[in-house]
């Protein structure tokens, strides 16, 4: 290594002396790498210039810094796409919303035509409120009939959980003008009334003077006028069914 730099700074001597560095350099061509090794540690200036020459067109890229900026133009660019693309689905968005507007109208047709349907289907022995329907078939029976007969029909014995239920089953009652049973009874535990699923009873329209067991009454009939009466369960009442 120390005797590649002697020559090399030897040349370098030459250079300083001679002056004349195209003469010297075709002459020593081979050792001009050397002596850009070893002029760098002499001359470092025309080192620095030598690499300042071949980074420069990294400086170009460092300016790639200011592609940073080109790369906000390229969002705008996106976002000019963006736009674009929205301006070119307003056309779309208009045709949907006809077809919404289409589609709207052809609903409230059909709402229309199920309300006639239901309308024809549970006249005059069935009463639709909310989203359950009580009907009747007209036959009568005892509670444990009446409860296989709803059963048969993929129903159940009509249950009135809320004073629109009570209404609605109340109007099947008062077209027929005869009582009918409910899907309530405390044969489990005295005076603990339910539905059939064993759920206790959350809604109750008791006449006055009821629920009063009297005699062991634990079927529990509506009257004409909406109102419930604790009765014995062998008796012959409508049968009604929900839903
Ligand atoms: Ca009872
Ligand atoms: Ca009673």
């Amino acid at each position: 290594m120390d005797q590649t730099k002697n020559p090399n700074r030897g040349a370098s001597l030459q250079r300083t002396t001679s002056s004349a560095p195209r003469l010297f350099l075709p002459g020593w061509v081979p050792n001009a790498c050397t002596l850009v090794i070893c002029a760098s540690a002499e001359t470092r200036p025309k080192g620095e210039e030598g690499d300042q020459g071949l980074p420069r067109p990294q400086g170009l890229q460092g300016p790639a810094g200011p592609t940073g900026i080109p790369g906000s133009e390229g969002d705008k660019g996106s976002i000019g796409g963006k736009e674009s693309s929205g301006n070119s689905n307003l056309p779309e968005l208009e045709s949907l919303k006809t077809q919404i507007r289409g589609l709207e109208t052809e609903l409230e047709g059909l709402k229309s035509a199920i309300t006639k349907t239901q309308k024809v289907l549970l006249a005059p022995n069935g009463v639709m409120v909310g989203e359950k329907v009580f009907k009747t078939d007209g036959s009568r029976g005892d509670y444990h009939a009446a409860r296989e007969t709803c059963l048969r029909m993929g129903g159940a014995l009509a249950s009135p959980r809320n004073v629109a239920e009570n209404s609605a089953l109340q109007k099947i009652v008062t077209w027929y003008n005869k009582r009918a049973v409910l899907g309530i009874n405390d044969m489990a535990t005295e005076g603990r009334f339910e539905y059939l699923n064993g759920d206790v009873i959350g809604y109750s329209n008791w006449a006055p003077g009821e629920p009063n067991n009297l005699g062991n009454e634990d079927c529990v009939e509506m009257h004409q006028d909406g109102k419930w009466h604790d009765r014995g369960c062998i008796l012959e009442w409508l049968v009604i069914c929900e839903f």
